[in-house]
């Protein structure tokens, strides 16, 4: 899935990973449940649900941030305000009963789109530990 259109031999990209089915919907050329937005994150209702509440909050810019595990230095902000709107979205579906925050990473983590993303999960007793 990570696969990058980098040449053999040529200088790394500063976002190696191709458009994804993300970008589409940043863009609202493909339709989603939008939640809320603000100039630097996204938050819409994961079209798989796994519980009765699941959302996904994004970047607006990738800005390399194809996966958590390629986090620099100066992602630190965003992926701090990522986990507030998680919280502050959660608050407004009314998650008062608790949550899970989920971010898979790379194969082990069963990540399916390149573009970092938060799993929001609840409305329901989750279980521990995932699969
Ligand atoms: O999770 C990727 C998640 O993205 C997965 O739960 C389905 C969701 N997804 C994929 N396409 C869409 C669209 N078009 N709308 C809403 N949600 C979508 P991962 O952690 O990478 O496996």
């Amino acid at each position: 899935a990570a696969k990058t259109a980098v040449k053999e031999g040529a200088p790394e990209k500063a976002d190696a990973g191709e458009p994804t089915i993300f970008d589409k919907i940043i863009a609202k050329q493909i339709p989603s449940d939008i939640l809320y937005e603000d100039d630097t994150a996204l938050a819409f209702r994961d079209i798989s649900p796994q519980a009765p509440t699941h959302f996904l909050v994004i970047p607006k810019h990738r800005d390399g941030l194809t996966q958590l595990s390629k986090s620099e230095d100066r992602h630190e902000k965003v992926l701090g305000h990522l986990l507030h709107v998680a919280s502050k979205v959660a608050r407004q579906e009314n998650l008062t009963h608790g949550f899970r925050v989920t971010i898979n990473d790379g194969q082990n983590g069963c990540q399916s789109v390149y573009h970092l993303h938060l799993h929001v999960m609840g409305g329901r007793q989750l279980s521990w530990p995932p699969g």
